[in-house]
């Protein structure tokens, strides 16, 4: 009896043993099983089924725009634009409305004896301007002078020099020691101003134009387009155009609208590339009109107002420059038209040293005949 009860009492203990640990290990499953749930119910409500597909493809390179733009702006930005056309054209006033700012403040205005005398001076103007914490460093560069003397054969050739130096100089920055600083002073854009009293483009027009055709950005805007009708201008800027082609000059083409664009950009864009040649509106007056306050030309029949789209393509002009175009005129500045500069002084200057070699042997024979000679 004694046995079998130590043998009843050893089975007990392992049938209890068993199901406790049964038990246990059911336990821990379930355990297990909620918590994974809750896992799952959690990342599910917070991110959704794309966050795990992110976290795999997330490296974080999306974030580069955001370290250019801070970059940029924490540098600023430069535009060199050069405004060239005769005297009074209204260059003065338009660069002033162009950038909401006075930058001719102390200008001297020549009389006709004093401007007989003066050749074409090219200044250049630097205002600082900023909206909305972007600093903008903007150079204007203005050709007084221009087309003032009898024989203006050489008007252009002192803007063409201009612009050469401002190559030169940056190409001798760029392999200079301080590398860092380059102040980038080329010509980024040119306003060529073309008169609205004449027909088409005069002589002078084209061979400036041609002479700097290679050499920077040609925006032509026909100038105080207040004084032509509605006609008047749409029959002068075909004019232009047509003259522009058949003279087979070269002027800033805009680039190609991206195929991504919103609908809205892209009639923009067919309105600014169908307002070339621009034709603008200057003041430097600001008035009041029912209430705003305008920058506006006030005549006694009526106002013009310089921002009104029905009044000018000043607004084109100025969206163009500032707001959607300005970075690709640097770029076709440094890609097109400095490289091209460069290309030609590399070609030069391989062009002397191959001379020079040549005529280094050509010396050095000369040199031993005669010691030759002289030994003889
Ligand atoms: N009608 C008209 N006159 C203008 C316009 N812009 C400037 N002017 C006037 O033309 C004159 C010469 O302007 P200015 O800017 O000094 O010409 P710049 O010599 O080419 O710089 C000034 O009296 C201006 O008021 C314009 O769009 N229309
Ligand atoms: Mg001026």
């Amino acid at each position: 009896a004694f046995m079998i009860y130590r043998v009843l009492k050893r089975e007990c203990f392992l049938v209890v043993f068993f199901i406790l640990s049964a038990v246990s290990t059911v336990y821990s499953l379930f355990i297990r099983v909620v918590n994974y749930s809750i896992i799952c119910v959690y990342v599910g409500l917070s991110c959704g089924q794309p966050l795990q597909d992110q976290d795999r493809e997330y490296v974080g390179f999306a974030t580069l725009p955001n370290q250019v733009h801070r970059k940029s702006v924490k540098k600023g930005f430069e535009f060199t634009l050069m405004v060239v056309g005769e005297s009074g054209l209204g260059k003065s006033t338009l660069v002033n409305s162009l950038f909401l700012t006075d930058l001719y403040k102390d200008r001297k205005v020549l009389n006709a004896e004093e401007r007989l005398a003066q050749t074409v001076g090219i200044t250049k103007n630097t205002v600082c301007i900023e909206e909305k914490g972007v600093k903008l460093k903007l150079n204007v560069v203005d050709t007084q002078g221009y087309g003032d003397t009898i024989n203006n054969t050489d008007s252009y050739k002192c803007v063409s020099d201009y612009i050469d130096r401002q190559f030169e100089q940056y190409r001798r920055d760029e392999i200079g020691l301080d590398r860092k600083n380059i102040q980038d002073n080329r010509v980024h854009c040119c306003l060529y101003f073309i008169s609205p009293f004449g027909h088409g483009l005069q002589p002078l027009d084209v061979e400036c134009m041609r002479a700097l055709q290679d050499k920077v950005n040609i925006i032509p805007v026909v100038a105080k387009s207040d004084g032509l009708t509605y006609d008047e201008v749409k029959k002068k800027k075909s004019r232009i155009l047509s003259e522009i082609d058949k003279y087979r000059l070269k002027i800033y083409q805009f680039p190609d609208c991206d195929s991504d664009e919103d609908e809205e950009f892209r009639r923009q864009d067919m309105e600014l590339k169908r307002s070339v040649p621009f034709a603008v509106i200057g003041s430097n007056m600001v008035v009041d009109v029912n209430g705003r306050r305008i920058r506006a030309r006030l005549y006694p029949w009526g106002v013009v107002e310089v921002e009104n789209p029905y009044h000018s393509d000043f607004v084109h002009l100025r969206n163009m420059l500032v707001r959607t175009h300005m970075q690709d005129l640097k770029d076709m500045t440094h890609d097109t038209h400095y490289e091209s500069y460069r290309a030609q002084w590399l070609c030069k200057s391989q062009c002397t040293d191959v001379v020079g070699r040549h005529m280094r042997k050509r010396f050095v024979l000369v040199l031993m005949i005669l010691v030759k000679k002289i030994v003889d």
